[in-house]
């Protein structure tokens, strides 16, 4: 296969099927490898018989970094390295809810390839939506490569509009950027564009639409963009995982985002699914955990708070923070635009909550015509205004969490979800939207999803009994 050849979709799922199916793509200069991210460690990737060439003299090609040199200046300054071999030794990344996209590797180089299409995708169950994204997905999938590695990415439009795709926080040449108009032509419909370049770096960056972006991000064209040290330092990580945070507009009973919305944006996503949509994230006692979340939202910044353990954040979109610069937190702030990598262990057995801080976004479709009832009598009040208006609905009188748990018996508009909320173990559990749960356990075999957590005795709270009151003095 030639440089320029344009893998077909077609290609890139066989390339991916015959991995899935444990094979690697057949070829003499070709390797493929994809999605490992039900599995740790590496696929048999086969080494290439001889050495790659080195890349092409021209703008585009890899220059070791010298002393002067931005990256050698301000990055991680020594661990550069000039591209050899592309990249293998690494733990892949896992995204919940989404998929690693398959590359093939000729003469050295990682050759990858996204489609922009439109596809209806669900964003929780009972709530599709008609969006834009690459190769069938919402959002695309997640691109992985180490550093040092030279990629060449093909972009084919199939969308009805140009497009054009900017590679967030990489360090590339300026005709490589992706800014519509600025950087390059725009990629018109059904034409095949192609970005080639070295990275320099390594790190939590993402990709996105950069031509007409409010339209083309509210619609979902985004995905992430990880590249692994060449040569890691530290202990590795055991579990790896990539969420990227968007918001929608989706109005109940409609297949299509208000892509003119600038405000009260009703569909909080982490990977494109609201809860109870959300994959859980799955980790063994003693695991080594990174989340690595990035932010292109339209305009909310996301504080992403996790429960029973705390982290240090390790990575920005610029690069590495430094060990001295370090502090343990339980909520990283991800703004607009920004990639957070933290890591913590996870030492604490349990179902942990996980999810944006800001109230209003771990809701579902929530509308903002409501009257506040709480403390109303609400029942003599409803029973009034129906003589007047039949089907008239309003806040509970204590709050949301009634009006979640009865949606479907009062009925939500077609294609809608409930404000908030999915049946949990012990009782109703009023979140949606940017939630997920980490579950950690001890002794695991797989890290399918293990269920609710058993609590030890003792370690679940209770209905105090009058013993406990007495004893400790409690008057009510
Ligand atoms: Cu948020």
């Amino acid at each position: 296969m030639s440089d320029d050849t344009n893998l077909t979709r077609r290609e890139a799922l066989a390339a991916s099927a015959a991995v899935l199916a444990g094979t690697a793509l057949a070829g003499p200069q070709a390797t493929a490898q994809v999605d490992h991210s039900q599995h740790k460690g590496m696929p048999g990737m086969k080494k290439p018989e001889t050495a790659p060439p080195p890349p092409a003299a021209g703008s585009g090609a890899f220059v070791p970094p010298t002393a002067n040199s931005f990256y050698a200046r301000t990055i991680d300054a020594g661990t550069a390295v000039a591209p050899g071999e592309p990249g293998k030794d690494y733990t892949p990344t896992i995204t919940p809810n989404g998929v690693t996209l398959p590359f093939k590797i000729v003469n050295g180089v990682k050759v990858f390839h996204l489609i922009a299409e439109e596809v209806t995708h669900e964003l929780a169950p009972g709530l599709k939506a008609k969006l834009w994204g690459y190769n069938g997905r919402v959002h695309g999938p997640t691109i992985e490569a180490v550093e040092g590695d030279r990629v060449r990415i093909y972009v084919t439009n199939k969308l009805q509009a140009p497009t054009s795709v900017h590679w967030h926080g990489l360090h590339i040449p300026s005709g490589m950027d992706g800014v519509g108009g600025l950087n390059q032509k725009s990629i018109g419909v059904g034409e095949t564009f192609k970005y080639e370049y070295s990275l320099w770096q390594h790190g939590t960056f993402m990709y996105h639409s950069h031509h007409d972006e409010m339209t083309q991000m509210a619609m979902g064209l985004m995905g992430m963009f990880i590249i692994h040290p060449r040569r890691p330092k530290g202990p590795r990580v055991d579990r790896d995982f990539v969420l990227l945070l968007s918001q929608w507009e989706i109005r109940p009973g409609t297949y299509r985002p208000d892509i003119t919305a600038f405000a009260g944006f009703n569909t909080l996503t982490i990977n494109a699914r609201s809860y109870p949509g959300t994959e859980p994230l799955v980790a063994k006692k003693g695991d080594r955990v990174r989340l690595r979340i990035g932010n292109l939202s339209a305009i909310d910044h996301h504080p992403i708070h996790i429960h029973g353990h705390s982290f240090q954040i390790t990575e920005t979109d610029g690069g590495v923070v430094p060990e001295s610069g370090r502090q343990p937190e339980t909520t990283v702030l991800v703004s607009v635009g920004q990639t957070r990598s933290v890591d913590f262990v996870a030492d604490n057995p349990g179902d942990w909550a996980l999810h944006c801080h800001m109230t209003h976004h771990v809701m579902n479709q929530m509308g903002h015509a409501q009257p506040v009832m709480i403390g109303v009598r609400e029942n003599a009040f409803k029973n009034q205004v129906k003589s007047v208006l039949p089907g008239y609905m309003t806040m509970g009188q204590a709050g949301m969490a009634d009006m979640a748990e009865h949606a479907t018996a009062m009925g939500v508009p077609d294609n809608s979800i409930p404000m908030l909320g999915a049946e949990g173990p012990l009782d109703y559990i009023t979140m949606g939207g940017m939630f997920t749960i980490l579950k950690v356990r001890e002794g695991l075999t797989s890290y399918a999803d293990p269920g609710w957590y058993p609590n030890p005795p003792g370690t679940l709270a209770s209905l105090a009994t009058s013993e406990d009151l007495k004893r400790d003095g409690i008057t009510l």
